[in-house]
């Protein structure tokens, strides 16, 4: 064969090769073997020297077309195998808009949160302030500035988790109002929300962990009066207009005289039900007029100025607006619970 007829074979074999060829990697393999240093065209220009040099110039102008025929297929084949590469991907990668989405879980105020902050409310319009003290508490703000003096059964350790002879975790949100008064003259007007501390066995209606909302006002010429209007206005917003509050005499160290006070039953209206256990009358408050030696406690002068202080469960407030019987509830988290509010 000569090298004419040799070049032909090259450019017959290489239009049937790239014509099968499927991949980009089959392409390189094409453009090694045929246009490659080692490749077969460079082998037969190899073979030129044994040319007459009449023939060496037509021999050397097909080779070069043969070249460049096979250049612009492996161009032409490379152009196709990239572009039909790129419509695949984007066939993979289509996405259906029109598929509905992922639902995502949105959380919500748990039901100890939207009562408290419905009360905080309450309050605030009354023109209350809200105060926050320490859950960890001297001895002497949460028991001594109280009015609840050494050997009272409240102070007992079967009642209060003590961490040294002097510091605790409080049973009662009042540290807070003794704070108020060491650093604020009258007129006062706070509730003080959030976690107390009692070692109580767990039972439906006990928790050691548990939330107080405590209440103080503080002026001049403060009456007992003042405090059945600011509870009695209390009880109207939080359950309804319809609602009536009552008071019963009761004691606390700290407040003189003390009561308990109790809210008609919102949901019988105080013929009695089983919410109210045919009582007509749920209790949710203690109160008082704040004892004279409380207030010295708190650098405020008795013979001036009076005040009242009330204090009332959270947990209590929830259950019997929404119905619960069990305390325990409120505290496991089970989002089917949870989801119910
Ligand atoms: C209650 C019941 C009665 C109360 C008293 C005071 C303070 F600090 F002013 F003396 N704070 N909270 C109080 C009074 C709390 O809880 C059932």
């Amino acid at each position: 064969m000569n090298q004419k007829e040799q070049l032909e074979q090259i450019r017959a074999a290489a239009e049937e090769i790239l014509q099968k060829t499927g991949s980009l990697e089959e392409l390189d393999a094409a453009r090694v073997r045929f246009l490659g240093k080692k490749g077969e065209l460079t082998a037969v220009l190899k073979t030129m020297g044994s040319l007459s040099p009449e023939e060496r110039p037509a021999v050397g102008q097909a080779a070069n077309t043969v070249r460049e025929q096979i250049a612009a297929a492996i161009e032409k084949k490379t152009a196709e195998l990239k572009a039909k590469a790129q419509d695949a991907k984007l066939l993979r990668e289509t996405i259906d808009v029109t598929l509905p989405g992922e639902a995502v879980d949105i959380g919500h105020k748990h039901p100890l949160s939207s009562v408290l902050d419905e009360v905080k409310e309450i309050f605030m319009g009354m023109g209350f302030d809200v105060r926050q003290g320490p859950e960890v508490e001297w001895d002497y703000y949460n028991f001594e500035a109280l009015n609840i003096p050494k050997g009272h059964p409240a102070r007992d350790t079967q009642d209060t988790f003590y961490i040294t002879e002097n510091m605790l975790l409080r049973t009662q949100t009042s540290g807070c109002q003794i704070r108020v008064m060491e650093n604020q003259k009258p007129p006062i007007r706070i509730i003080a929300p959030g976690r107390v501390f009692r070692s109580d066995a767990v039972d439906a209606t006990h928790s050691p962990i548990f939330h107080q909302i405590e209440g103080m006002v503080v002026d001049e010429g403060v009456t007992m009066g003042d405090l059945v209007g600011t509870l009695d206005t209390f009880a109207k917003r939080l359950y309804g207009e319809d609602t009536r509050i009552r008071l019963r005499p009761h004691h606390f160290p700290f407040t003189e005289p003390s009561c308990e006070i109790d809210v008609s039953c919102f949901k019988c209206g105080g013929k009695g039900c089983s919410m109210c256990k045919n009582e007509g009358w749920i209790e949710i408050l203690g109160g008082g007029m704040v004892h004279p030696k409380v207030l010295e406690n708190g650098g405020i002068d008795p013979e001036k100025y009076s005040g009242f202080a009330f204090g009332i469960g959270l947990e209590r407030l929830v259950m019997f607006k929404y119905g619960l019987d069990d305390m325990r509830m409120l505290y496991e988290n089970d989002v089917r619970f949870l989801n119910q509010f």
